[in-house]
């Protein structure tokens, strides 16, 4: 396990020898934007509520009122930062590598650095459908101040509650995003795994594929996670600081 602020020579090695690498991304590569983790305690209004207590179909069939203005608001903060230096480090990379990026992350962060996103295996924040017959709808008006309850917009198509374009614990992947990644995670040269505690599954197998594979994994995170044991090296450095050093040492001409 790496302290230091440089990365390690092996990894950049690795890095530099790759031709297909696959980069898993969690909250933690939005922190340095500003973008609360998922595990952080929430903030504000909803600091008495734990996120994954919120994320779920059963929180929405019963209080659809109370879950609405969370997403809004999550919604409404992610318009208002911007892509960090470990996101656009990400989108430098794939300028010189065959990058496929997967994500946890239902933020837009990648996609405004410049990345093309390979699977958003968590939806988007910023997707909304209908809750009954999956009729996209259009974004709401974002609230500027936190609100602890409203109502969620009715579908044009059939009067079905509005609601977030994001997988809720206990629902389903997307089986195409899903496939796509598990693929990404079976055939590369290294895998990076950058900012995610390594909690939430199935998202957090696809390392576990790629390591069983004898596929070299790297962690890029400040703390411990599920996945620390696993991996051949992990760096102890956060995204916005790590990955312009590693991406601009694995891509600088020799
Ligand atoms: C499924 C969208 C089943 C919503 C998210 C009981 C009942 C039902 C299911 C389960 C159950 N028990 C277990 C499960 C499975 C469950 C699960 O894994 N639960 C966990 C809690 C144990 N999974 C599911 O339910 C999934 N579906 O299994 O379906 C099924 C199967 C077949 C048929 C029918 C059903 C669905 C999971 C998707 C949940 N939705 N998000 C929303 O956002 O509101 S997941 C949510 O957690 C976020 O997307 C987030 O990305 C994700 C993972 O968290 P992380 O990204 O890792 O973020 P976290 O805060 O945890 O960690 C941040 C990390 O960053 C830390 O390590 C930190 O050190 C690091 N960090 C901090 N700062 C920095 C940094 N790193 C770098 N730089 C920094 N600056
Ligand atoms: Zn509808």
């Amino acid at each position: 396990m790496r302290t230091e602020p440089t990365p390690d020579p092996a990894v950049v090695d690795l890095l530099r020898a790759a031709t297909k690498v696959t980069v898993m991304t969690g909250a933690g590569m939005s922190a340095e934007s500003g973008v609360p983790t998922f595990r952080d305690a929430q903030t504000g209004l909803w600091e008495e509520f734990d996120a994954a207590s919120l994320a779920t179909p059963e929180a929405w069939e019963d209080d659809p009122e109370m879950v609405w203005p969370w997403y809004l608001w999550r919604a409404r903060m992610v318009r208002g930062v911007e892509p960090n230096a470990g996101h656009l480090a990400l989108a430098e990379l794939a300028r010189h590598k065959d990058v496929r990026l997967v994500t946890q992350n239902v933020d837009d962060l990648h996609e405004r650095a410049g990345s093309d996103v390979l699977a958003h295996l968590h939806g988007s924040l910023l997707a909304f459908r209908c809750t009954d017959c999956g009729a996209p709808a259009p974004e709401p008006e974002l609230p500027e101040e936190p609100t602890s309850r409203a109502m969620p917009p009715v579908c044009a198509e059939c009067g079905g509650y509005v609601r977030p374009g994001v997988v809720w614990f206990g629902e389903s992947l997307a089986l195409e995003p899903f496939e796509a990644a598990e693929r990404a995670h079976e055939d590369a040269d290294i895998v990076l795994v950058i900012g995610t505690s390594g909690v939430v599954f199935p998202a957090a197998a696809l390392p576990i594929t790629s390591r069983g594979l004898g596929i070299p994994v790297v962690e890029i995170n400040p703390d411990e996670t599920e996945l620390s044991d696993l991996v051949q090296h992990a760096w102890r450095t956060t995204a916005a600081a790590g990955l312009p050093l590693l991406v601009e040492a694995a891509t600088r001409p020799v």
